[in-house]
């Protein structure tokens, strides 16, 4: 169907449309149908495939909140589990974080799974409209007064969508990052020579706290969903697949590189899920242009060692969801105008945080004796640093919005 034509058979409208339905879309919808603001919701992906995609596990205080104020925090106070403290290691030295004793919080144990899980059953309660399966997105008159999206359903019909904003939640690989002319875009990346190799297998955790681990064979990290099932990752070569990867070498090499005490009790069993993430730190500016509104992955990328993509994620929709709300409760734009400048202020000190994490704990395979001495007497400066540990611990919860 042509454009015109579509035109003619009605034109879909609503206030915000949003791009992309991964945690970031679901949130803001989420936050927005609740304050009486309309949204459509355009994802490229099925329902189950993106419940299916097994992701970030550590939930920050201030992100435990925002779920809550959205109406959905009753399962995760019902099966979140809350970690007073971490451990880290360097070879056999370990140290506990105690977040609790640093900054009196603590965080969330609650797969992102289940999350996005609790926020479709909450849009379904609300009758969101959530397009899946879309393809051929596009815009027109993005600095405009109603911005236009042109997109492919799931059966090949031609929709026509006018909103008064758009909220590019699309995630890192979307689309929505590249409408903002390149001229007006700072790009701001740092690749890591490793990625990370993720299992989950249906075991006890070795640990009722997780160990942030870094070894001479690399780093591993040892983290869980309940008590019956564990997540575990291993630093791994990037030119490599999952399917490299035997469940035995990945436990043999878990068991390596976690300190003695740990892995003499690790519990292995077969893998249900087994996956790579590749590395990086990625932020562009502005994160909002025109009608444009960019939120989460679209607009950043944090290597995961500080467990803080999905909270950076829902920080941004904190900003963003409280710039629209008084835009159509009160008419002020004040908040709207200043959304980049001031989420960015956050997401900067977040990417310091997760560079610094992965910085200390990773083996960087080009690294001089000078710089592995340096890694070494970081790690020694914080095991005997109670303010160390304690701005450690201050990030690692999160910083206040
Ligand atoms: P998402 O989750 O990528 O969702 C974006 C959605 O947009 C859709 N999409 C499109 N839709 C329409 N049109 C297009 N052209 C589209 N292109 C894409 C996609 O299908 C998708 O559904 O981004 P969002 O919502 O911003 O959420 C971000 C989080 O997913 C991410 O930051 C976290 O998973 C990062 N992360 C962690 N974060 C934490 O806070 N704590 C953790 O413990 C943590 N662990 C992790 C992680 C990420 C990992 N990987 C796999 C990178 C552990 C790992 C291994
Ligand atoms: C996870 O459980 O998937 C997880 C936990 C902590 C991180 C990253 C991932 O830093």
């Amino acid at each position: 169907m042509d454009y015109k034509l579509a035109n003619l058979r009605g034109i879909l409208k609503t206030q915000v449309l949003i791009i992309g339905g991964g945690p970031s879309g679901l949130l803001l919808s989420q936050v927005l149908m609740k304050a009486g603001i309309e949204t459509i919701i355009l994802e490229k992906q099925s329902r189950q495939y993106i419940l299916n995609r097994i992701r970030a596990g550590v939930i920050e205080p201030n992100s435990v909140e925002v779920l809550k104020n959205a109406g959905i925090g009753d399962r995760i106070d019902a099966e979140g589990i809350k970690h007073q403290g971490t451990i880290l290691s360097h070879d056999d030295h370990t140290i506990r974080i105690d977040f609790q004793k640093a900054t009196k919080k603590a965080v969330t144990v609650y797969g992102q799974t289940e999350i996005t899980k609790d926020l479709f059953k909450a849009q379904d309660n609300l009758n969101a409209k959530i397009f899946h399966g879309i393809k051929n997105i596009r815009v027109e008159n993005l600095c405009e007064k109603s911005p236009r999206i042109i997109f492919d359903t799931e059966t090949d019909e031609q929709k026509y969508i006018e909103a008064d904003f758009i909220a590019g939640c699309d995630g890192f690989h979307g689309i929505s990052r590249s409408w903002i002319p390149e001229k007006n875009l700072s790009v701001y990346e740092n690749r890591y020579p490793f990625g990370w190799l993720g299992i989950l297998s249906e075991t006890p955790p070795v640990n009722d706290e997780l160990i942030y681990s870094s070894s001479s064979s690399g780093f591993a990290l040892a983290s869980m969903r309940s008590s019956k099932l564990s997540r575990y990752y291993i630093q791994c070569d990037l030119e490599t697949k999952p399917e490299d990867y035997t469940d035995d070498f990945f436990w043999l090499e878990l068991k390596k590189r976690l300190p003695k005490k740990y892995s003499e009790k690790l519990i292995t069993g077969p893998s249900i899920e087994k996956s790579i993430a590749p590395l990086r730190s990625f932020v562009v500016e502005p994160i909002q242009y025109g009608k444009l509104y960019l939120a989460g992955d679209a607009a950043h990328i944090v290597p995961p060692t500080g467990a803080k993509g999905l909270n950076l994620a829902i920080s941004d929709i904190y900003y963003l969801s409280q710039a629209f709300i008084t835009f159509y409760n009160d008419n002020e734009k004040t908040l709207l105008e200043s959304y980049s400048q001031i989420a960015l202020k956050r997401i900067w000190k977040t990417v310091r945080f997760s560079w610094w994490m992965t910085t200390l704990l990773h083996t960087f395979p080009n690294s001089s004796h000078f710089e592995k001495k340096i890694q070494s007497s970081e790690f020694f400066n914080l095991s005997e640093s109670q303010y160390a540990m304690g701005a450690l611990a201050e990030n690692y919860v999160g910083l206040p919005y």
